[in-house]
């Protein structure tokens, strides 16, 4: 397959399902850990999700709260560091699901030739044993997580770095997300990018996605060979 020579994958909301029953009940946790009295709901967490990041989420809420405390910061590490266990006790019993369809369209995409990489804006702590359980974490050649940017998406930083280190420029790979906030790192970064939304990104505005499908079984290497004379 000569378009795309790499697929760069989102995680949370895109490879796996792992917002609303994951990192939302494991924040809750943390917070019940501390006995903080905070409990985010299936709905409030949506919003929440325009805050990238895990520790950034953390300092947005208790900010809008007005929480006080001495050393908000180390509240924050505290809470989240917390919370990645939590979600990590998830992650090894198996409670943080592939999403429906994606692992047949790795493994077509990877059956074309093509490289797999993951741009993603979670902790490396936790995303290489989710994606090594679920996927095999060798097949990605590039994994590029939280920990490694300044700016977490939508700033194009994760995606910038992913081309780097596969050693290609922006007009040879094509990214998958789920969100607007990916869909903004991704075109930021020059790539053409797929949305796949879930129920908490289909509210997004994804008007400006390359290629908009419901569900990755609509997905497959046509569909993405076909974006190159799409996007030129
Ligand atoms: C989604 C995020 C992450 C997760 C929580 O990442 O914004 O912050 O919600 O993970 P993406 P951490 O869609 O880019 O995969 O607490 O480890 O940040
Ligand atoms: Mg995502």
């Amino acid at each position: 397959m000569e378009w795309p020579r790499a697929v760069i994958f989102d995680v949370d909301g895109t490879l796996v399902d792992s917002e609303r029953d994951g990192h939302r009940v494991a924040f809750n946790a943390a917070f019940a850990d501390l006995g903080l009295g905070y409990e985010w709901s299936v709905e409030e967490y949506g919003p929440l999700l325009k805050v990238t990041g895990g520790k950034e989420r953390l300092t947005h809420h208790l900010r809008s709260v007005g929480h006080q405390a001495d050393d908000l910061g180390a509240l924050v590490r505290d809470l989240h560091e917390r919370k990645n266990e939590h979600f990590l006790q998830l992650v090894r019993a198996r409670e943080i699901p592939a999403r429906t369809g994606v692992a047949r369209f790795i493994d077509d995409v990877e059956a074309s030739g093509v490289t797999l990489a993951v741009a993603t804006t979670g902790s490396r702590e936790w995303v290489e044993p989710l994606v090594d359980s679920l996927f095999g974490l060798a097949r990605f050649a590039v994994v590029v997580c939280g920990d490694d940017v300044s700016n977490k998406k939508p700033d194009p930083e994760v995606y910038l770095i992913a081309l780097q280190r596969l050693g290609l420029d922006a007009t040879q790979a094509v990214a998958i997300e789920d969100s607007v906030m990916g869909l903004r790192a991704a075109q930021g970064a020059g790539l053409t990018c797929v949305v796949v939304p879930n129920d908490y990104t289909a509210s997004d505005d994804l008007s400006g996605a390359d290629l908009l499908v419901g569900a990755f079984e609509e997905l497959g290497p046509a569909a993405l060979a076909a974006l190159q004379d799409k996007t030129g």
